[in-house]
């Protein structure tokens, strides 16, 4: 690999499609950054299987997620595309973490409690405890020092900059630690029907999220019925007009239009032309996004065939990074 830093992100597999909210917040940024970094994106399907999850959808969803991730524009000749289970070195570091990670300190992660509060905390799993430590170890393998995430990541990226730091003054220097990138303020996207709650491929609600796999119609339809208020004007105002904010963060993104300028665009239009401009602006994108990940998705050999490709070439940087971790804490090398 070249003298360039290394990003590692990834997403995970929860869904049968990826929404909108993670276009915005992740992918659409990591096809921007993939030139500068030695990027490496992972479908992180160990931890979509932290919650309750359905064995018979598991594998599409993963392949769904990389065609996706290849449909939006990332170039798997360039950067790592793989799936994280295909790299066992992931978990075997994940476990060396979890023997230097306190009972404390792993309990005050505000995601742990949030996702176990969804499932009632006495259903949450060892693995949705250890998630963080699992994320730490997806970084800490490859010495990735950029790691773009949405800014509710950020605990967990502060979590493995202590852990590979207090690796590193107990066994040797051997990890670099991260630098969250978190993503512009604005990137966070909201459900279409309830905008006060962050837009997730889990919701509830169907007609509150965009996904990036809908039928075109499908999308212009759920944003032309979108939750707006009874006022009349186009302006950002989160916290006043949360529904019409967040089809402007959305036309913002698709655009690459700042705020002030689109607002002053839509002075004296309505609810209405806002809508068919967003509508518009998401289907152009999305359309040929989906077309492409569909053509992929028709051929799930040759998927495959660039899955398994990736996986060799993260296993490479993988292995003697784990090796050297081993090796440090002083297992007995398998002769
Ligand atoms: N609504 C959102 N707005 C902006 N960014 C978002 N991301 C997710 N939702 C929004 C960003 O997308 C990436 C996805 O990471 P993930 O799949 O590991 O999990 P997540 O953040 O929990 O995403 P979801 O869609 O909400 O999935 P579920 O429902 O499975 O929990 C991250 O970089 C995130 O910031």
């Amino acid at each position: 690999m070249s003298t360039k830093a290394t990003l590692f992100s990834g997403m995970a597999p929860s869904a049968d499609s990826l929404q909108i909210g993670n276009y915005i917040g992740a992918l659409q940024q990591w096809v921007e950054m993939q030139d500068t970094y030695n990027a490496i994106f992972c479908v992180v399907d160990l931890h979509a299987i932290t919650v309750p999850q359905d064995p018979k959808t598991l594998a599409a969803s993963t392949r769904t997620t990389a065609a996706q991730y290849i449909a939006a524009g990332i170039d798997p000749e360039q950067s790592i595309l793989f799936v994280q289970s295909h790299v066992s070195a992931h978990t075997e570091l994940a476990w060396i973490l979890n023997t230097i990670t306190g009972f404390g300190e792993a309990s005050r992660m505000t995601q742990f409690k949030d996702k176990a509060a969804k499932q009632g905390t006495e259903a949450a799993s060892l693995g949705l405890f250890a998630y963080p430590t699992l994320m730490a170890a997806d970084i800490l393998l490859y010495d990735a020092t950029a790691v773009p995430v949405g800014d509710d990541q950020r605990q967990h990226i502060e979590l493995t900059r202590d852990l590979g730091g207090r690796f590193n003054s107990r066994f040797g220097e051997t990890f670099k630690l991260p630098e969250a990138v978190i993503m512009k303020e604005t990137a966070r996207i909201y459900d279409l029907q309830n905008p006060e709650a962050k837009m997730s491929k889990t919701s509830v609600s169907d007609s509150g999220v965009i996904w990036m796999m809908d039928e075109p119609s499908k999308t212009a339809k759920k944003i032309k019925s979108a939750v707006t208020d009874d006022d009349r004007e186009i302006r950002f105002d989160r916290g006043a007009k949360p529904g019409v904010s967040n089809l402007l963060t959305i036309l913002s993104a698709f655009t690459s239009t700042p705020m002030p300028e689109l607002e002053a665009s839509f002075a004296g239009r309505g609810y209405g032309d806002l809508k068919s401009t967003v509508a518009d602006a998401v289907v152009a994108t999305f359309e040929p996004m989906r077309a492409r990940a569909l053509e992929l998705l028709s051929d799930p050999a040759e998927l495959d065939r660039i899955l398994s490709r990736n996986a060799a070439r993260a296993e490479e940087l993988a292995k003697p990074k784990l090796a050297t971790v081993y090796e440090r804490v002083g297992l007995l090398p398998r002769s």
